[in-house]
Formats: structure tokens, C-alpha cells, sequence
């Protein structure tokens, strides 16, 4: 479909600081973009002849982008959800040798088309909730050709569903077993970065700034790799304990600090300094019992934009829900549901260093979700039902 115009429906824009709420409101769109959004009654004449798709009174807002998940790894971890009910903590297992470690096994086991065939379940929950582009990390294979073969299973992804993906390369993840932490990051990690970035399969760059990962020294160097090669970057930043690494993030104007639990005052103002977007994982909270919620009180008072997204991983949040997510960042972390519905959409879209979505605006991909509700706060309120009418990417139905 090359031309329409959607009419007969509320839109929540989220321009301005808000939902940007627009009554009996129409949406004109062509060539995969979004002409013009407003109320009906304003509809410039040159979009009037556009062919008409009453939308039944429905809410319209920008297609939901998940900005952070591991959504290709081989295995599961459910023994691992046993163990960690019976007692033992993600720290604990992760020091003998299990989480990351154990879904590192897997993946390096599995095949390309076996990455890909067990991400596409997992995809497709997403999309069903309306999602029009997702964020993938590599992070589990931890040696060149692993790492290089999640990121090829993640951009496959695209050629098999109507989904933008984005590729982050997560070699800082985790050190491999029976390596030491620094040979790891310059022998290992940052040769394969260049191979992954020769291949043209790197967006960005992310790592794990963790005592039972690596020390803002490590990634620093990280960081400084990608720099040189251009590429932006991110990090699991203070998810389990302050390490300091939202404070190297803003350092290197990061996209983005995610979890950022622990993140004190200071880190919120320098993430509002350096534009770095706060990535909210509710789902990897919820699942580890944590009992710290990210400073979001800071957050607001410093303007720091807030995301949120699934963390979709078989360790921490294996979850492939944004409306979940989204109930649990008002739940759990006292979000509104209007900051819920910016974190998956305009803010979301900052988080992966994209301007051409996460708005209903002239200009910007008519990446669209429609929605059985009257009011925008129903997506965060309810749990575990999908009031999804239709997702529309560049302008088409899917
Ligand atoms: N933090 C997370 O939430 C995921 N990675 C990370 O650094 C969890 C990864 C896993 O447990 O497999
Ligand atoms: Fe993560």
C-alpha cells in the first residue's frame, strides 16, 4: 500500500512532553513515511484524495521499539530458575560457572539456522504486541566466529518478518572460562569487534560494567575501540551494584546506561549532561528480586529520558513482552503510564540513536500500531492482554 489516509482515530502522538493526544484525529501516509498527522477538520487539501481506512475510533501511537534484548542465544535456563527459587542468587551461579556462562555453551553449539529458528518465537511475541523494531545484542558466543554468527542469526531476523533490527555488539559480556578478564577484552573482544564491523554487522556497541564482569578500565577500552571505528555506544551500567560505570557511560556520551539500579543522583546528572538515555529493564528487576529501584525520582528531576525495554535473556528476563514491561515500570518502578508509553516509543528510539520513529510526525516512518483502547494508559494497566488491532510498518499493514 503506497498512499492512505488513516482517519477516525485518536492519536497519541508523543510530541511535546506528553501523550501529544490528538481527537478525531488523521494520519496521511505515503511512500513508507508519514505525510502529515493532526485532527481531520486540518487536513491539508493536497491529502484529501488519498485512498480513506476509518479506523473505528481507535488509538494510534508510534509502533512500540524494544531497545535492549538478547533475543538470539541457544538454550534456556530453566534449571537455573529452579536453583535460583531454592536459594541460590544470579551472582552466586554466575561465579560457578552457570547463567551467562551456560547459555555461552549453548550458543556456541548452535548453528546460525538454529539461533535463528529459536528467536523467531520469541520475535514473534514481540510483534504481536505491535513492535516495529528491535534491538539484538551478540554477547554469548565470546569468541570471534560465535559472536559474528549471533550477530548474522540477529539481521536474519529482518529477512524473515516485516521488523527493523538493530545489532549491538556485546563481546564485553562475559569472561570466558579459564581467560583472563584483560586478555579476554584485547585479544578476544576488541579483534572481533573489527571483524564484526568489517562485515557490517555492528549498529553499536554495549557491555556488562559489573563486579562479576568487567571494571570500567576494561570496558573503557571497549569504548575506545568502537569510538575509533565510529560506532556508538552503551552499557549494562549498576545493575547489581555501583561500579561506576553510568558515570564512564556518560563519559562517552553514550546512547544509553541500562538497568542503572544503583545509579545514584550524580549519575542522573550526568546523564543528563551527555544526552544519555536511562534504559528501565523491569523485567530483569522483577525476575532477580532486586529490591533497589533506579533513582527515577532523580531521573525526572535531572530530565534524563527514560526507556524501557524487555531485556528479553534466558537468565535475568525472559520476557517478550513491552506491555508487561511496560505494567511493571509503573508498578514496580512508580513510572506514570504516559512515561511507560514514551519509554517504548520516542525514547526508546533515542536509546538506539534513531530520529525517524517513536513519533507520529511528518517526516518519520509510519511504523504504527493500532490499539483496541479509548485511552493510552490502558497499554501499561493491564497484564498479560494484548489489545493490539494491527502494526503497520513503513506504511503497510502486517
Ligand atoms: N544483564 C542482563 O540483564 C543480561 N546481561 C546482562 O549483562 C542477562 C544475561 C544472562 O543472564 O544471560
Ligand atoms: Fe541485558
Amino acid at each position: 500500500m503506497d498512499q492512505a489516509l488513516l482517519c477516525n482515530a485518536r492519536l497519541a502522538t508523543m510530541a511535546g512532553p506528553g501523550y501529544g493526544l490528538v481527537e478525531r484525529g488523521a494520519l496521511a501516509l505515503g511512500g513508507g513515511r508519514i505525510l502529515w498527522a493532526g485532527p481531520l477538520d486540518d487536513l491539508p487539501p493536497e491529502h484529501a484524495a488519498l485512498p480513506r481506512h476509518d479506523m473505528g475510533g481507535r488509538l494510534i501511537t508510534p509502533a512500540p521499539i524494544d531497545c535492549h534484548t538478547h533475543l538470539v542465544h541457544g538454550g534456556d535456563r530453566a534449571r537455573e530458575f529452579e536453583l535460583r527459587l531454592q536459594g541460590a542468587s544470579y551472582a552466586e551461579i554466575a561465579r560457578a560457572g552457570g547463567g551467562i556462562l551456560s547459555t555461552v555453551a549453548a550458543t556456541r553449539a548452535a548453528s546460525e539456522d538454529a539461533l535463528v529458528a529459536s528467536a523467531l518465537p520469541r520475535l514473534d511475541a514481540l510483534l504481536a504486541e505491535g513492535v516495529a523494531t528491535v534491538e539484538v545484542k551478540s554477547g554469548y558466543g565470546l569468541d570471534r566466529e560465535s559472536e559474528l554468527r549471533m550477530l548474522r542469526a540477529a539481521r536474519r531476523l529482518a529477512t524473515l518478518r516485516p521488523v527493523r533490527i538493530l545489532t549491538t555488539y556485546l563481546g564485553a559480556h562475559a569472561c570466558p572460562p579459564d581467560t583472563d578478564a584483560d586478555v579476554y577484552i584485547d585479544a578476544t573482544c576488541i579483534p572481533s569487534l573489527h571483524a564484526a564491523h568489517a562485515e557490517g554487522l555492528v549498529d553499536a556497541v554495549d557491555g556488562f560494567c559489573e563486579g562479576i564482569a568487567f571494571t570500567p578500565a576494561q570496558i573503557a577500552r571497549v569504548f575506545d575501540a568502537s569510538r575509533a571505528l565510529g560506532l556508538p555506544v552503551k552499557l549494562h551500567a549498576e545493575q547489581l551494584t555501583h561500579t561506576g560505570g553510568t558515570a564512564l557511560a556518560a563519559r562517552y556520551n553514550a546512547l544509553s546506561a541500562d538497568h542503572v539500579e544503583y545509579a545514584t543522583d550524580e549519575d542522573a546528572r550526568a546523564l543528563a549532561a551527555a544526552g544519555t538515555v536511562a534504559v528501565l529493564l523491569p523485567g530483569a528487576f522483577y525476575t532477580l528480586h532486586e529490591t533497589q529501584a533506579p533513582p527515577i525520582a532523580a531521573f525526572r528531576a535531572q530530565g534524563v529520558a527514560m526507556a524501557l525495554a524487555s531485556d528479553c535473556n534466558p537468565g535475568s528476563s525472559p520476557l517478550t513482552s513491552l506491555l508487561l514491561a511496560m505494567n511493571m515500570g509503573c508498578t514496580l518502578f512508580r513510572l506514570t503510564p504516559e512515561e511507560a508509553l514514551r519509554g517504548v516509543t520516542v525514547h526508546a528510539a533515542a536509546a538506539l540513536g534513531l530520529t525517524d520513529c517513536g513519533r507520529l510526525a511528518p517526516g518519520l516512518r509510519a511504523d504504527l500500531a493500532v490499539w483496541d483502547v479509548a485511552n493510552p494508559a490502558e497499554l501499561a494497566w493491564r497484564i498479560g492482554f494484548n489489545p493490539l488491532h494491527q502494526r503497520w510498518l513503513e506504511g503497510a499493514p502486517c
